[in-house]
């Protein structure tokens, strides 16, 4: 039996790619890569938004994220959200458990290997969570396909995607 490749690279995005669970919801999405403020995110200002963030983390302006970008720019917004957790050793517990996920995700990124995540594999991660949200794959996330979400999360279809 052929695995549907889209069940595929919705169980592969879930496993390998946590970053998305922040924006696991096509709202969610919607509400951080939305530039101009329509309510949709077009494929061309979500790349640019991507440009953006690749600029801005490639901290000593080299083209490339190094890991120690990558993991250093986490670092700092993961600081901000566990100083929330009271508990110390729950703090640290989680803080630790999101590094490991973040170094995974810098190695899933790293598509070649070479110890550093160029414009392109930083881009081509950014279509795959992409085409995850634009369900009718019309180029745009809006409005329709968070129903086409909806609808399918009713369905029971991809639960795994949008839990
Ligand atoms: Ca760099
Ligand atoms: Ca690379
Ligand atoms: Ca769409």
């Amino acid at each position: 039996m052929t695995p549907n490749p889209r069940l595929l690279a919705a169980l592969l995005g879930a496993a390998l790619l946590p970053a998305m669970a922040a924006s696991h919801s096509s709202a969610t999405f919607i509400s951080e890569q939305d530039l101009n403020g329509d309510g949709k995110v077009l494929l061309a200002e979500f790349k640019l938004g991507r440009q953006v963030e690749f600029a801005r983390m490639d901290f000593d302006a080299d083209g490339v994220l190094s890991e120690a970008e990558y993991l250093g720019e986490f670092e700092g917004r993961l600081m901000l959200r566990v100083g929330k957790i009271a508990d110390p050793e729950k703090r640290r517990e989680e803080q630790q458990r999101q590094m490991r996920q973040a170094k995974v995700r810098f190695g899933v990124l790293d598509a070649d290997k070479n110890g550093s995540i160029s414009p392109e594999e930083f881009q081509a991660t950014g279509m795959r969570m992409f085409n995850l949200h634009d369900r009718n794959q019309d180029g745009v996330v809006d409005d329709t396909d968070m129903k086409l979400a909806e609808q399918e999360r009713k369905d029971g279809k991809t639960s795994f995607v949008s839990p």
